[in-house]
Parts: C-alpha cells; sequence; structure tokens
C-alpha cells in the first residue's frame, strides 16, 4: 500500500505522466529572459553556422524562407517549475541548416548565441535529432519577447535550452558552458531526471 505522501501529484496522473517531476502544468506562456528582448531588424537579420564546419554559413531571412519549414507539437518544460503541453512550433529542422555548414566529424556540440548575448550548450546529435529553429508559435509568429524572428525549441530539455533570437551556431568539440550553465544550470537539463542544476549543488 502506497502511503498518501507518496502518491504522484494530481496533474501528473491527469495528463498521463507528461509533467516532469517537480514541475507544475501552467496554461499561459510566460515570457522567460534574463535582461531585455534584443531589437531585432529582419533587414539584417542573418543567422551564421560556423566553427568546425566545412561550409561555414551565413544565412538571410528569404534564404531561410526558402528552406523547408516543418511543424512540431511539443510540451514545454521551464527550471522555475511551469510547463506548458501542446505547443505548436514551425519553423525550420536545425538538422537542415547545420547540414548545410557539413559539420566536421570533430564537432560533437554545438554553442548557441542569441542576439542579446545569451547562449547556450547541446549535444551536436541531440540538437539535429530534435532542434527546430521557429518562427512561429500556435500558427501565429513569434511575439518580440518569445524570441522573434527566429528560436530554438528542443523540447527533451528544460526551456533554458530553447535559445530566443538565434544569430549564431558554432560547432565545437568539447561540451563548454554558456550562459545559465556558467551560472548554475546543469550543462544537459533533462527536465525527467530534474537536471536543474549543477550536481554540486545539490548533493
Ligand atoms: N536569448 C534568450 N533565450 C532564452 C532565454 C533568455 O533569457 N534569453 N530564457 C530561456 C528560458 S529560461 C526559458 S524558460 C525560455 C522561455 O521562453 P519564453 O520566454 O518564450 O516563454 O526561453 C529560453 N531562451
Ligand atoms: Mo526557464
Amino acid at each position: 500500500m502506497k502511503r498518501p505522501d507518496q502518491i504522484k501529484s494530481a496533474p501528473d496522473q491527469e495528463m498521463g505522466g507528461r509533467v516532469p517531476p517537480g514541475q507544475f502544468l501552467s496554461k499561459k506562456f510566460p515570457v522567460l529572459t534574463y535582461g531585455s528582448s534584443p531589437e531585432v531588424d529582419l533587414a539584417s537579420w542573418n543567422l551564421r553556422v560556423y566553427g568546425l564546419a566545412h561550409r561555414p554559413l551565413v544565412l538571410d531571412w528569404p534564404q531561410i524562407q526558402g528552406l523547408d519549414w516543418t511543424v512540431v507539437t511539443a510540451d514545454f518544460h521551464c527550471v522555475t517549475q511551469w510547463s506548458s503541453l501542446d505547443n505548436t512550433w514551425e519553423g525550420v529542422p536545425f538538422a537542415t541548416v547545420v547540414s548545410l555548414a557539413e559539420p566536421h566529424e570533430e564537432a560533437k556540440f554545438v554553442m548557441v548565441h542569441c542576439y542579446g548575448g545569451y547562449s547556450t550548450n547541446l549535444p551536436l546529435d541531440l540538437a539535429m535529432a530534435e532542434g527546430l529553429l521557429a518562427h512561429k508559435q500556435d500558427g501565429q509568429e513569434l511575439g518580440k519577447d518569445h524570441g522573434w524572428p527566429l528560436r530554438l525549441i528542443v523540447p527533451s530539455r528544460y526551456g533554458w535550452k530553447s535559445a530566443k533570437w538565434v544569430k549564431g551556431i558554432e560547432l565545437i568539440a568539447e561540451d563548454a558552458p554558456g550562459f545559465w550553465e556558467r551560472r548554475g544550470y546543469h550543462m544537459s537539463g533533462d527536465p525527467w531526471k530534474e537536471e536543474r542544476f549543477w550536481p554540486e549543488l545539490t548533493r
């Protein structure tokens, strides 16, 4: 017999186990930004893929529009404990853009750089498998505070890995910490393992 304090939280049961441990369901999609939203102008906007690449490249907005777009439905989990289910994102797969740059064999991680100075790190294979560079959420263009014109979505990691206002993808050999990862957040950030903070802070 389970004691009451061992029974899983109600939202988790209702949602068929889609809310990771320590998270709460949110109907809203709050803005979560460190600092203020950068001003981005589509005419001068570009996305650069560089580092360990055979064909480093710079794409402007018309070139992004010319690639094959796709729609992804995914749940979103912020480390501040809100989870938002069934968001629909539309944009260009991360793999489409990064493949064009022909990553070197030694490229195993990426550092994603943003307008405004934010950054975050990811394993290259994970970003290639599930990353989406999204321009729309639930059929609408992203709001300015949600990363317009292009943000990354990485459904299997906490929200801080879903970098807004992406401007650069740097292919690197060794893992390195981004903005929050240097300030105490976990290098991997898997919500199902509750990889919130540096292991040495939670021991
Ligand atoms: N450039 C940038 N991207 C960012 C952040 C940020 O501060 N700057 N915050 C991250 C965090 S902590 C979360 S939870 C999500 C929130 O996305 P939203 O503001 O669209 O809800 O964006 C992530 N991407
Ligand atoms: Mo977050």
